[in-house]
């Protein structure tokens, strides 16, 4: 989503903003802007609709230099994407902002402002965080003071990157409810909405809290929490790694993700699985007294990582003998719950800053939970800071927005995180053991799965010109259902709906035709043969099937089926190794129709703002 660069130095900072936004870019965004002070103290702007590079060009055509300078990539969400609501956002060509999230209250503060004299040029809610800092400046004089009484009067999320003209040796940021990192340099100091901005400049952060405020000049760092007293923040040392600019060869990051797989399972498996399973401690310091007392497991996410929670549910209380509940976590923040004794809260995500899963979790500790842990993919994110336990997916960077490699890791965790609460719920030993052999075999099972490629490129072409789909699983397979057709919307913008196939009849049968492809996974479990009396049902109204299927579930192709054999595997695994031909189908649609694989339209990766 929005991504925030700053930095206040000796030198030209537009190159570091710049790399900085480039290095941000992939998670999608529809406009680009930078604000600068030069050591003249004169304020210079440059926007741009469109990627970083309409941007760079622009400031090569005209170039404007700066020590201090914000920049910010935009995902509107308030007013369109136009020039004119591209950050930064001025106030009388003096105060300069950026700013990640939604100021909620804008409409009254901008009826405010307007009548107080203050002329807007945009339609958007940042604007207001500009005006009333300039209006709080003109009553005390002071910047820091001025967007600690701003910062009051706004309801919503910021984070938020303050410039004043006329006091160019600092730069103010606020941060509550979006991310906001401060990278540590020689006598030069940056910010960042997310660390990896940063790398080629620092590899040391302070991570701000909820209501931080900071003042920070070449040399300084001062912390004000929310009360307006100092504080001290940890200064972190990170050794991320990230090379957003390597395909490795590939056409596109999602598919290199999807291939990346095999490897990516393999590294979080290393380590963390023995031959007679697994060590709690791979959740955390802690982990095996806290989940001794689990009965319950609470899980919230959005998106695909939602779907890796609804599949999780399935394992936990086949396996581990704890009950379990999945809630999208924007329906879980707004509404009262019942929290079960001895529960655990789980949260899902990649980037570990989705806002939603962030606020819910916020609240979920509040409300009495026994532990929370969160199955995340970056080290130092906000849900990793903010849980008790936090189990690491070592999926690498995920550039493509649609994600891949981050939920079949995420999937890998909770067969772990099965077997850890199982441990003290009486899980049989041969699930322990299935579970295990299962893990085991998992990275050869995906790299066979992988050779599927030219068979479902050839069926890619069969789909392209649809524009409707129907996701078919039982059991376990259907929230891997539920991720195919996410995927093909993703990235292919076929409109795609997934159903429990026992639901067919109470509905959905109504749209079969022939023009209403349906993709069914169906591995060889103990659905199978009620999975193929739904099938029975499609065929019988003229439907056409894709059928992703085990050998031995002996599906045979004709004019109404085609039939991909995916490769034999241990049941518990099968929900892992099913998504990956769905994932090659939605790519190999998605290139057939040139649409944008990893930027897709509307969309964005990290999703802060709720
Ligand atoms: N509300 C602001 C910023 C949006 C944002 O943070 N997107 O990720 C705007 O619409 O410009």
């Amino acid at each position: 989503m929005c991504g925030i660069v700053g930095a206040i130095a000796e030198r030209n900072v537009v190159p570091i903003l710049l790399e900085g936004l480039r290095r941000l870019e992939y998670r999608g965004y529809d406009s680009a802007g930078v604000a600068l002070l030069d050591g003249q103290g004169n304020l210079q702007r440059t926007r741009r609709i469109g990627k970083v590079k309409e941007l760079a060009d622009a400031l090569q055509d005209n170039p404007i230099k700066g020590v201090t300078g914000i920049a910010h990539t935009r995902w509107a969400t308030h007013g369109g994407v136009t020039e004119a609501n591209a950050h930064p956002h001025f106030s009388s060509e003096r105060i300069a902002v950026v700013h990640n999230g939604i100021i909620e209250n804008y409409e009254s503060l901008r009826t405010d402002l307007t009548t107080k004299g203050y002329g807007f040029t945009s339609d958007t809610d940042t604007e207001t965080i500009a005006h009333q800092v300039h209006f709080e400046l003109d009553n005390c004089d002071d910047l820091l003071t001025a967007v600690q009484n701003a910062v009051k009067k706004f309801h919503g999320a910021y984070g938020t990157v303050i410039l004043d003209k006329n006091d160019p040796d600092r730069v103010i940021v606020a941060r509550s409810g979006s991310p906001l990192v401060i990278g540590l340099g020689l006598g030069e100091n940056f910010i960042a909405s997310d660390q990896m901005a940063l790398f080629p400049v620092t590899r040391r952060f302070m991570f701000l809290e909820e209501g931080d405020v900071a003042e920070i000049t070449r040399t300084s760092i001062k912390v004000f929490d929310s009360a307006g007293l100092p504080v001290e923040r940890e200064v972190k040392e990170s050794n991320l790694e990230h090379d957003a600019g390597d395909k490795a060869g590939y056409r596109h990051y999602m598919l290199k993700e999807i291939h990346e797989q095999p490897t990516v399972i393999r590294n979080t498996l290393s380590g963390r699985l023995q031959d007679n399973g697994i060590s709690a401690n791979i959740f955390g310091h802690g982990a095996d007294e806290l989940l001794a007392k689990i009965k319950h497991v609470q899980i919230i996410a959005c998106g695909t990582s939602y779907h890796s929670g609804m599949t999780a549910r399935y394992w936990l209380e086949q396996y581990a003998n704890v009950s379990c509940n999945v809630e999208i976590a924007s329906e879980f923040r707004y509404r009262k719950s019942y929290v079960h004794p001895n529960s655990l809260i789980v949260t899902i995500s990649q980037s570990g800053e989705t806002a939603d899963t962030l606020a819910a979790l916020r609240l979920a500790k509040e409300q009495g939970y026994a532990a929370s842990l969160t199955i995340c993919n970056v080290p130092g994110s906000s849900l990793v800071r903010e849980s008790d336990l936090a189990f690491m997916t070592l999926a690498g960077a995920e550039i493509g927005v649609a994600s891949t490699k981050a939920f079949t890791t995420q999937l890998t965790g909770f067969l772990m995180l099965t077997m850890a609460l199982g441990k003290h719920n009486n899980m049989s030993q041969d699930d322990h053991q299935h579970i295990i052999k299962a893990l085991h075999s998992l990275p050869a099972k995906l790299e066979e799965t992988l050779q599927l490629t030219d068979g479902i490129k050839a069926l890619a072409e069969e789909f392209a010109d649809m524009h409707h789909s129907l996701f078919l699983g039982r059991g376990d397979q259907y929230p891997i259902a539920m991720e195919g057709a996410l995927k093909l919307k993703e990235i292919s913008y076929i409109h795609a709906e997934a159903y429990a196939s026992g639901e067919l009849k109470h509905g959905p049968l109504a749209l079969i035709d022939d023009e209403m492809p349906v993709i069914v996974v169906a591995p060889n479990n103990e659905l199978l043969e009620k999975l193929k009396s739904n099938v029975e049902e499609v065929r019988a109204r003229g439907g056409i099937m894709y059928v992703f299927a085990d050998k031995e579930a002996n599906f045979k192709s004709d004019e109404t089926m085609r039939v991909i054999n995916v490769p034999h595997c241990e049941s518990a695994i099968a929900p892992i190794v099913y998504t990956l031909p769905l994932q090659l189908l939605s790519y190999y649609v998605a290139v057939i129709k040139g649409t944008d694989v990893d930027q897709p339209r509307n969309l964005a990766k990290s999703v802060t703002v709720e």
